[in-house]
């Protein structure tokens, strides 16, 4: 008997039920054969090959994909129309160690964005841009984009685009290619299983060059607009493979991939002017750790001495706390919410579900704990036996030992699934 792998099953880096209304939570937003879906799925599938779900933050811009922080199980942020590559670039350089994607439509990084997006790329900033280019403003009903077709028919462009009036389309990859920084640029087309598997290739690229430190990738995707194309997914889908991809030929525009070094860090910003630079650590810090006491003296210019002193504790026994997952839905086949932490030292550990008005609704662990890496987990359920109310709801795990108390704290989320008790 023949066998069969699975290979269609929805990837990790994806809720498993989207934060939608309740009889929605299984689909996504996007019209049917839209683009968006599809890419989604190729940045997701990338994600969990590559391990890299905890460590990402995901830009949506403005545009149909808005709501691309309803489907991304990972860091999300929503940025202003055309700007989402400046933010993309203030999460990496605050945050190195994280991948940054900036997934933009091409009203948003051609139009209103080309600035930023021209900047970045200039600076070869480590980021990875997904630049979804479907030729109209599809969110706002139609309009002509810097990328609509000669001729193509628009609500701005009703009789067409015409060159003498509204210009030739954009080519953005063409465009970045002129700069020095940028590391990888390719064009690629969902017009086709096999150019879906090369925009899939493209987008695992994309993000390993940024893991490995090389710098801008953008991956320009030609993708499908049924809906304001005015044409079914099939002929979409064909109209991308012979008409888009005349105007903007496939292909790898840039690919550093294979000399290009990973980037210095960044030095540290120079002090605010007047002020003396902060001195450099000649030796090993002491650990900070423990109870201390601050005192300031001063002496006025009449000669009064005065002293005032602060008594503080510094304790890092908890080193972080996460939530998996941060949405729950209940009862989904008796799912539960998972609280992690890392654990540095012993302490005596109380972990509590609270209102964010701070009533305890459950107290799920209460005892000493070791060093290490410690789970605990919440089945949805209050004090009384009876499943949790949807909201939002407080995790607090409270560690203390010699060093003092210390707490850290998370946000859940909880949707009941109607009719469930
Ligand atoms: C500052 C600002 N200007 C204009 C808009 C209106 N607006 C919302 S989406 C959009 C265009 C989106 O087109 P595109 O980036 O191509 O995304 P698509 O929907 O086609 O994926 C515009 C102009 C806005 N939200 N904010
Ligand atoms: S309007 Fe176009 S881009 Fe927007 S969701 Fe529908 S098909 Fe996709
Ligand atoms: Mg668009």
């Amino acid at each position: 008997m023949a066998t069969y792998t699975v290979t269609h099953e929805k990837p990790e880096s994806f809720y498993d039920r989207y934060f939608r209304k309740s009889d929605l939570q299984h689909q996504t937003h996007y019209c049917p054969g839209c683009g968006h879906g599809i890419v989604h799925k190729l940045v997701a599938s990338a994600l969990d090959e590559m391990g890299l779900q905890d460590r990402t933050i995901f830009v949506s811009p403005v545009g149909c994909s808005v709501f691309a922080y309803y489907y991304f199980d990972v860091g999300n942020i929503q940025a202003a129309h055309g700007r989402a590559a400046a933010v993309a670039i203030a999460a990496k350089r605050a945050h190195p160690e994280s991948i940054v994607i900036s997934y933009q439509g091409d009203g948003d990084l051609a139009a209103i964005g080309t600035g930023e997006i021209i900047h970045a790329a200039n600076r070869g900033e480590n980021i990875t841009v997904i630049f979804i280019n479907n030729a109209v403003y599809g969110m706002t009903g139609g309009q002509m984009a810097p990328t609509t077709l000669i001729g193509q028919k628009t609500t701005t462009t009703p009789f067409g685009r015409s060159v003498s009036n509204e210009g030739y389309p954009l080519r953005v990859c063409e465009l970045l290619a002129a700069l020095e920084a940028p590391v990888y640029l390719e064009r690629v087309a969902l017009s086709d299983n096999k150019g879906i598997m090369r925009a899939g290739k493209a987008v695992r690229r994309a993000i390993e060059n940024q893991v490995r430190g090389l710098g801008f990738s953008l991956v320009e995707v030609l993708s499908p607009c049924p809906t304001i194309w005015r044409k079914t997914p099939v002929d979409a889908q064909h109209w991308v493979a012979e008409e888009m991809i005349k105007a903007f030929p496939l292909g790898v525009y840039r690919d550093r991939t294979k000399t290009a070094q990973p980037l210095p860090e960044l030095p540290p910003p120079p002090p605010p002017e007047g002020e003396p630079a902060p001195p450099q650590p000649t030796e090993p810090i002491p650990p900070a750790e423990g109870r201390w006491t601050l005192t300031v003296a001063a002496t006025d210019d009449q000669g009064f001495a005065s002293t005032a002193t602060r008594r503080f504790s510094v304790n890092s026994t908890l080193g972080f706390l996460r939530l998996e997952p941060v949405r729950l839905f209940l009862p989904p086949g008796g799912r539960s919410a998972t609280i992690l932490w890392t654990q540095v030292r012993a302490a005596r550990v109380k972990v509590t579900l609270e209102t964010l008005d701070g009533i305890v609704l459950r107290t799920l662990a209460q005892r000493r704990l070791e060093p290490g890496d410690q789970a605990v987990v919440w089945d949805g359920r209050r004090r009384d036996g009876k499943l949790a109310a949807g909201g939002r709801y407080t995790v607090r795990v409270e560690a203390s030992n010699e060093l003092g108390a210390v707490a850290l704290e998370q946000q859940l989320t909880v949707r009941r699934i109607a009719g469930t008790k």
